[in-house]
């Protein structure tokens, strides 16, 4: 199967945040005061096709932090434009909080555990800690291939998928990472009865799993069933379901 790339968009004036950054002119940046003193703020995508933007919109509910979000278009040249004055990588999702701009799931969620210590984004315990961030490291940099030939997608539901046969060892490896984890802390969450960072990392992947109609073990799909239940999910899935925009790439029949 080809390795599928998001990248014509239908124009779309994204409707679904609070603010919306997809649109002209382009703002003028405010002082570094002035900044300082501004809401925080999440910039985002698409909620039904981008994932990251899920992992870091979780990962700033699980923290407890209040903040608007920016809708951003990634094929709008403006809002391009705009995205870089808060993201010099041109991705989402970026936070900006009290002066920093933080953009890289990673170090969102990393600093984010550094600003809401009690919000217990890492485990407790030390060899837990290490063992938490070194899956979330290993979402962060891996499974392309899961990636690019399972494509997020919230509104779409492919029963008896035939998954690419490139994507199987990713598939292997995440049912591996979970099975572990769920064994070892003893779930529901992967690191144990509270979420962590690596709920949110994971989170596409069990709605990939969902979409896709990917066979999983018992714990694995009991898994996916506690991140679809939480509300945070919810919450997000009702929303991307709303949104107008449709990537045609991602949209085909497989
Ligand atoms: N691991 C990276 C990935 C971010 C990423 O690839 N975001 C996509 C959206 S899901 C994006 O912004 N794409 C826009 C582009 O590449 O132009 C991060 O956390 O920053």
């Amino acid at each position: 199967m080809p390795v599928v790339t998001p990248t014509k968009r239908k124009p779309a004036v994204r409707k679904t945040g609070p603010v919306s950054l997809a649109r002209k002119p382009a703002r003028v940046p405010a002082p570094p005061a002035a900044r300082a003193a501004t809401a925080t703020t999440l910039t985002l995508s698409s909620k039904n096709y981008s994932s990251w933007s899920l992992r870091g919109w979780l990962l700033l509910r699980f923290a407890g932090l209040d903040f608007k979000e920016l809708m951003v278009a990634a094929d709008d040249a403006d809002a391009r434009r705009e995205l870089l004055l808060l993201a010099p990588s041109i991705r989402v999702p970026c936070l900006s909080h009290e002066g920093a701009k933080v953009w890289n799931v990673m170090a969102i969620a990393y600093y984010l555990d550094e600003i809401c210590p009690g919000a217990g984004l890492l485990p407790a315990e030390r060899i837990a800690r290490a063992h938490c961030r070194s899956v979330c490291g290993e979402m962060n940099s891996g499974f392309a291939n899961l990636r690019s030939s399972l494509p997020m997608n919230l509104k779409a539901h492919h029963p008896g998928h035939k998954v690419w046969g490139g994507a199987l060892p990713d598939i292997e490896r995440v049912v591996e990472i979970w099975t572990d984890c769920l064994q070892k802390y003893g779930g529901p969450f992967l690191f144990g009865a509270r979420r962590t960072m690596a709920d949110a990392m994971f989170a596409p992947v069990a709605t990939r799993f969902l979409t896709y109609d990917v066979k999983l073990p018992e714990a694995c799909r009991g898994y996916c069933a506690t991140v679809m239940a939480m509300p945070e999910m919810q919450a997000w899935v009702a929303a991307a379901k709303l949104e107008p925009d449709e990537i045609e790439e991602l949209d085909m029949d497989f």
